[in-house]
């Protein structure tokens, strides 16, 4: 069992208040909250020994450049890759899915290769695919969601075949919170030759994530979900298949020969890391590291389905026009609840909820496609769940959430 009092104290946000409310932060799938350790040791880097990595044959470089390798060394333990040559430093799960579209899928795929991904992507790994068929030719196919929001896997044998290049589909489910079976989907993509890319913004954060387990050939993340800072995140590539990438973006730090008019490439992963990188940001992603590390990622995921359980069980007390979308069994779901209900709209739940301190997020999750046209609604309200969130936020959402209901009904009522 987690110590949740213990670990609060180390999140100094959740001391703040928000209209005179103590905060109830349950937006974690956008972002998390950062520990004390994490913004001490980006402040540490800026105080203490501030400087270009890889470049400088100063104490103030070396030093900087020992952390940064340091922090890749951590990142790429800590998703269970073969060694840290594979993890590259990244913006996040966004840049790390279209630098693979952009180094893998592009020089590879031609017209009629399919590119298989489901039915509840982010737009992350949707759009990026998009322009690599108009690119390319290649042919976008779906998994589809069943009405219980998990993956349609009847047809499966048809949808991977013998065109299939690239199966991309998200580990953990934004909206819905599903957990999809990827390691059945790594198996029967590389019986037919095709290669796995897993988006786990939702996963590496709150489970715990072994690439070689999963048997992926690429995997991106984001350090800010992760209680990590924003602007970095890794992504893994299989080595057999990093050493068949082209470049990503070009500049300093990613040639190893270069004249006027040509250029040799340097070795990866720095070959996919063109100019100065996030050098504090992959410092403080390390601290996020150490910080889940101490905690244990069976923990972590343990306080998930604990919280999410639960909430999913007090939540069925509001007025039965609330829908809740997501599996119910809590062994494949993660810590997002999505709902939504016909008597208050999502925006104005979300309002009424931010006047109590609750911070939950609204509209369509940036998975259009799946919101509007397999929920069949315009938005929804998700509450989040991180280690640092307890029942007692739970029972206050729930009771915002019927204070809502109220609100609306009342108007409603008046107004007939
Ligand atoms: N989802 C949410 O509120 P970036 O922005 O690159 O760090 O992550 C993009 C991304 C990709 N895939 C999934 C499954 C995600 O959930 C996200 C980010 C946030 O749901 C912000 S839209």
């Amino acid at each position: 069992m987690l110590d949740i009092k213990a670990i609060r104290k180390d999140f100094p946000i959740l001391s703040r208040t928000v209209y005179g409310k103590p905060l109830v932060y349950l937006d974690n799938a956008a972002t998390s909250q950062k520990p004390s350790s994490v913004i001490e040791t980006i402040t540490n880097y800026y105080q203490n020994y501030n400087s270009n990595v890889h470049r400088g044959v100063h104490a103030l470089s070396m030093e900087a450049t020992e952390h940064y390798e340091a922090a890749r060394e951590k990142v790429a333990n800590f998703i269970g890759a073969p060694d840290s040559t594979c993890l590259i430093f990244v913006r996040g799960t966004t840049e790390g899915i279209n630098l693979v579209a952009s180094s893998w899928a592009i020089p590879n795929l031609g017209p009629g290769d399919e590119i298989l991904l489901s039915e509840m992507e982010h737009h992350s790994n949707l759009i990026p695919w998009q322009r690599v068929a108009q690119i390319t030719g290649a042919v976008l196919k779906f998994i589809p969601v069943t009405e219980e929001g998990v993956l349609d896997l009847e047809n499966l044998s048809a949808l991977i075949n013998n065109r299939t290049k690239l199966v991309s589909v998200t580990h953990v489910s934004n909206v819905l919170g599903t957990i999809n079976p990827v390691k059945e989907l790594a198996r029967k993509a590389h019986n037919v030759g095709a290669l796995i890319m897993l988006d786990a913004a939702q996963s590496v954060p709150h489970m715990p994530v072994n690439v070689q387990d999963l048997e992926c050939d690429f995997l991106a993340f984001s350090s800010h979900k992760m209680l990590g800072p924003t602007g970095i995140g890794g992504l893994y590539v299989r080595p057999s298949v990093l050493k068949t990438m082209q470049p990503f973006q070009s500049g300093g730090e990613m040639v190893k020969e270069v004249t006027f008019t040509s250029a040799s490439w340097n070795d990866h992963p720095f070959q996919f890391e063109a100019g100065t990188p996030s050098i504090s940001a992959s410092i403080g992603l390390g601290a996020a590291v150490d910080y889940l590390q101490s905690i244990g990622m069976d923990e972590v995921r343990n306080h998930e389905m604990a919280i999410t359980q639960y909430a999913l069980e007090e939540l069925k007390h509001l007025s039965e026009d609330f829908i809740f979308y997501g599996p119910n069994d809590i062994s494949i779901r993660g810590g997002a609840i999505s709902f939504y209900s016909d008597l208050v709209h999502p925006h104005d739940l979300g309002t009424i909820l931010d006047q109590e301190g609750i911070a939950i997020r609204t509209g369509h999750h940036c998975a259009m496609p799946l919101v509007r046209e397999r929920l069949k609604v315009s938005a929804t309200a998700r509450a989040s769940f991180y280690i640092y969130n307890t029942e007692s936020e739970v029972d206050q959402l729930v009771k915002a959430l019927k204070k809502a209901t109220r609100i609306f009904t009342n108007a409603y009522k008046k107004n007939i």
